[in-house]
């Protein structure tokens, strides 16, 4: 039983191109050919270990750059607090979606908000640490893993707006749930923003989508961390 569970998820996943965190730096190459040990495949952070360095973030968040090669997929956007994060359980997707990025090169955004500390249990203070993981899922539900590290900075800045850029043909939608489908069950659908969209408005176009498809989501995730 879990043997087919297992050949289900990983043939497909062989096909897959892999992405990479450009900013904030990823802890280190994790597409190497050459160190077996080191597999994006890997739950939390591609079995690539801290290497102590880490990168200014402000305290309210800030920018995330990705860069994917594949038509399109899932993105989730997490954070952990503390020296040696275990639990990446701080939601980042920007409006609180389901991330859909379609296209091949960059995806950039210049302020990934924190959530207030409410929802922190929390308040970000000079000199804390965390690390940033950053999960795309594709269609199989096989998913990729990089992590940063970072320091929460209270005069670290965003990136530039040349520094920070969306590739051509790169965009990402929220994907929401259509709950009123008058079939068995709901369908899947995207809206939001694309690329050419002002950032300012960005946000008020994102809708959450349902419980039940974060769920089903998470329940992957688990799955594939389980395995
Ligand atoms: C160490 O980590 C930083 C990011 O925190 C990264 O930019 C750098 O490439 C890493 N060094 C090595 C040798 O992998
Ligand atoms: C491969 O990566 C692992 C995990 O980061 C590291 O412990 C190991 O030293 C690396 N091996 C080589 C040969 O670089
Ligand atoms: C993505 O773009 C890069 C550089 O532009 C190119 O080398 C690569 O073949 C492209 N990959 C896909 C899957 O289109
Ligand atoms: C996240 O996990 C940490 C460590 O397990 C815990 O202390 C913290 O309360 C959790 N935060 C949230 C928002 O669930
Ligand atoms: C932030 O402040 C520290 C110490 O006051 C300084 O060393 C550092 O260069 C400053 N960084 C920026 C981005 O201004
Ligand atoms: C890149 O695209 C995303 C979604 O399509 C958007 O939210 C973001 O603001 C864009 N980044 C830039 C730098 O325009
Ligand atoms: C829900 O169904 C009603 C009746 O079929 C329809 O008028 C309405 O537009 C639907 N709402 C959504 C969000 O699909
Ligand atoms: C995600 O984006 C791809 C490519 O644009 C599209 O084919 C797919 O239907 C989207 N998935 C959802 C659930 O919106
Ligand atoms: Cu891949």
């Amino acid at each position: 039983m879990r043997t087919t569970v297992l050949i289900t998820l990983l043939l497909p996943a062989t096909s897959l191109a892999h992405f990479g965190l450009n900013y904030p730096p990823w802890r280190g190459e994790s597409l190497t050919p050459t160190n077996t040990t080191i597999s994006q495949w890997a739950y939390p952070c591609a079995n690539v270990q801290s290497n102590g360095t880490r990168t200014p973030w402000p305290l309210t968040g800030g920018s995330v750059e990705v860069d994917l090669h594949h038509p399109w997929t899932y993105m989730f956007i997490n954070l952990g607090f503390g020296p040696v994060v275990t639990n990446f359980n701080v939601s980042l997707n920007p409006g609180g979606a389901l991330v859909n990025e379609t296209g091949n090169g960059t995806l950039c955004y210049n302020h990934v908000a924190l959530p207030g500390p409410a929802t922190l249990g929390l308040t970000v203070t000079d000199g804390m640490l965390a690390t940033l993981q950053v999960v795309t899922v594709g269609q199989t539900g096989s998913a990729l893993y990089n992590c940063a590290d970072i320091i929460f900075t209270s005069n670290a800045t965003l990136l530039s707006s040349d520094q920070c850029t969306n590739s051509t043909g790169v965009s990402a939608q929220a994907v929401s749930t259509a709950t009123n489908s008058t079939g068995s069950g709901s369908s899947a659908t995207a809206s939001g923003s694309s690329s050419s969209s002002t950032s300012s408005s960005g946000a008020g176009v994102l809708s959450r989508p349902s419980g039940t498809f974060l769920t089903v989501a998470a329940g992957l995730l688990g799955l594939i961390a389980y395995l």
